[in-house]
């Protein structure tokens, strides 16, 4: 995080990138911390899941298999591992640090329901997490996700499940529309080169960084006056 701090009362963004496996999340979020840090701006990343943490190890030997769980029993994990970390994003976005997600509660949603398991049980657990002020939504074919190196070395990683969570995502990206405007999800090509998908997604999010954030923090799934 960048020693320089922003004058502006206005509150850091919540930033969170979602997508397919492959599309390029990691390598995104991680430019576009280095360049909030070199611009001075205050900036964090946040993974998901937190692999560090004694719940994010258990969710780590399951990622690998060398656990077996049930999928109600690693969806609740993978909620819990949000939770634990969700009263630093909350501290860290009112004192004006922009928060970056890799990943959040809308894949712990696709990826758990492409296992069969019933929507409104996903969606539940993550209730009143703190909101997002956008999603990005990386898009890119399955086809050329799985050219990309390392694909398959982890559980999920498979064209037939990547292709069932797509469709979750569409489910998911609905559900967002619907409760929290049609704003708080937008699409985004993950096609080209790194500096031009970089470009694509600087392009949207310039004006939330460098502006702030005005009004509270809104709780995931619960809709508020303003988005009703
Ligand atoms: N999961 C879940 O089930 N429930 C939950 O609640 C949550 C997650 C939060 C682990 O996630 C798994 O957990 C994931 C969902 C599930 N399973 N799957 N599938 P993870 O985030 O830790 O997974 P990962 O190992 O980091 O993979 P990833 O995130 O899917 O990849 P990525 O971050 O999108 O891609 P990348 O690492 O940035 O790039 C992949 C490769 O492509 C790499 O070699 C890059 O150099 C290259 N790349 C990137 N961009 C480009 C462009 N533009 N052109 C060419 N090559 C590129
Ligand atoms: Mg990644």
């Amino acid at each position: 995080m960048s020693a320089t701090s922003s004058s502006s009362s206005r509150r850091g963004a919540f930033i969170v990138f979602e997508g397919l496996d492959r599309c390029g999340k990691s390598t995104q979020v991680d430019r576009l911390v280095q360049r909030l840090d070199r611009d001075g701006h205050k900036a964090r990343l946040q993974k998901f899941p937190d692999r560090t943490t004694a719940i994010g190890k258990m969710i780590d030997a399951y990622l690998q298999s060398k656990a077996e769980m049930d999928d109600h029993a690693i969806h609740l994990l993978f909620a819990a591992n949000r939770w634990e970390c969700a009263a630093a994003i909350r501290r860290d976005l009112e004192n004006g640090i922009t928060v970056i997600a890799d990943r959040y509660a809308f894949s712990g949603i696709a990826f758990s329901a492409a296992k069969g398991l019933p929507f409104e049980f996903c969606l539940q657990p993550d209730t009143a997490l703190p909101l997002p002020d956008i999603t990005l939504y990386l898009t890119l074919p399955p086809a050329v996700a799985s050219q990309r190196s390392a694909f398959g070395v982890e559980r999920y990683e498979t064209v037939a499940i990547q292709t069932a969570v797509r469709e979750q995502f569409g489910l998911v990206a609905n559900e967002v529309k619907k409760r929290h405007g049609d704003g708080k999800w937008v699409e985004v090509s993950a096609e080209g080169s790194i500096e031009e998908v970089e470009e694509r997604i600087w392009g949207l999010l310039e004006g939330m960084i460098s502006g702030g954030v005005d009004g509270r923090i809104g709780e995931l799934w619960v809709q508020s006056d303003e988005s009703r």
